[in-house]
């Protein structure tokens, strides 16, 4: 069994461009490597001849794009000799350190809204062992306190504050990339600390700058191995643009947000951790910010399930609905090619999901052939 090819997590795939050496103990779960995936129907409804391509981070082994950040922080922290890490949560930052350092071996100490988390992140939180810490808060009180204990405390913060974490994230521009042959011409995410914007920005700006426009014959990124290596080089980088939910936009409000509050949880953040960076992203690769409404991301949301077969959470269907009004409105032009990033799994909120679809094509019959009959009559 040749297992030289077996795809072995990011920082593996990645290691010339990523803050490891030969003696790096990695921690890995076989994040990245997650599929883009053109989306068919979409367009089509739209009525606009456009190319839209959904990056499903959601199939990450934790079911969220954090685990490229938890990958690299949790590999440093242990190679730097630390036995614990801690983070502030909406959820999906829980549940990846969480399981990252089960993997490590090392205690994680998580502090989450109280009531505020979708059902299915806080069940990994508890499965993978962390130690949780309930606030009656929300999650920027929750960052205060862990950015004022870890001064004080041998523990590890892995929020997107630390470094690594970023590091670990650009990975999913260079596989976006690398898929592509070329960067697209716009990039949409949603946006809570805007570290995951950041952190594509610095992806693509690498990709960008290994492979110059006078790069003709080899990809000086990947030492020439990539399976684009030879071919045409193409150094663009996309316009990047990020989507808030209307309770939690403080990038729309241009300040804070005291009381943060949206049905996409993930997103229920009103002071974020890099506002500088995002600013200078907008800026640098000529992109916005913009809002969504609840009703506009749970329609996305139910839009990409029932149009293309893709179940992701609320917080990132703000990517999809947001390109979506972005390209009726002609603010993304036809001839686009636009990836939108689907951060993170629909079955860490199944509760939501649930509620919304009250609507649902769903009867209650007796167990026999005659009723089953029936209902197919009437629903076909
Ligand atoms: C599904 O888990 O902040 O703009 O504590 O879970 O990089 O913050 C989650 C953020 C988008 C926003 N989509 O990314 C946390 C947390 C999903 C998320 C975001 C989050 P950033």
């Amino acid at each position: 069994m040749p297992f030289r090819d077996r795809y072995t997590g990011l920082i593996n795939r990645y290691r010339d461009h990523l803050p490891v050496n030969d003696d790096t103990p990695i921690i890995s779960l076989g994040e990245g490597n997650t599929p883009l995936i053109r989306l068919k129907n979409i367009p089509r409804h739209l009525g606009k001849d456009v190319d839209i391509y959904v990056k499903y981070e959601g199939l990450n082994p934790t079911g969220s794009f954090k685990d490229r950040g938890m990958t690299m922080a949790v590999t440093k922290a242990v190679e730097e000799g630390s036995n614990a890490i801690i983070c502030a949560s909406t959820g999906n930052t829980s549940a990846a350190a969480a399981a990252y350092a089960a993997r490590a071996g090392i205690t994680a100490f998580v502090i989450i809204p109280e009531g505020k988390i979708a059902m299915g992140k806080l069940a990994q939180a508890m499965m993978y062992g962390a130690v949780i810490m309930q606030i009656r808060g929300n999650f920027d009180e929750g960052m205060e306190l862990v950015k004022q204990v870890a001064a004080e405390a041998p523990v590890t913060i892995v929020n997107s504050v630390n470094p690594y974490r970023l590091q670990g994230q650009k990975t999913a521009a260079f596989e976006i990339v690398e898929e592509l042959g070329r960067a697209p011409d716009y990039h949409c995410l949603p946006v809570g600390n805007a570290g995951n914007i950041t952190a594509h920005w610095i992806g693509y700006c690498e990709y960008s700058a290994a492979r110059g426009s006078d790069v003709t014959q080899s990809c000086t990124f990947c030492g020439g191995n990539c399976r684009y290596a030879g071919g045409p080089v193409v150094g663009n980088r996309p316009v990047m643009v990020g989507y808030q939910a209307e309770g939690s936009a403080p990038f729309m409000r241009g300040a804070a947000v005291k009381n943060p509050e949206t049905v996409a949880t993930a997103i229920r953040i009103g002071n974020p951790q890099s506002w500088e960076q995002a600013l200078k992203v907008k800026e640098e690769s000529g992109g916005w910010f913009d809002e969504l409404s609840d009703d506009d991301i749970l329609a996305a949301q139910k839009l990409l399930a029932e149009k293309e077969g893709i179940f992701c959470e609320p917080a990132s269907a703000a990517s999809i609905g947001g390109a979506m009004r972005d390209i009726r409105s002609g603010r993304i032009p036809e001839g686009s090619t636009v990836v939108c990033t689907l951060t993170g799994n629909g079955l860490k909120d199944p509760d939501t999901a649930i509620a919304q679809c009250r609507d649902a094509r769903m009867v209650t019959i007796d167990a026999q052939l005659t009723s089953v009959k029936e209902a197919i009559l009437t629903h076909m």
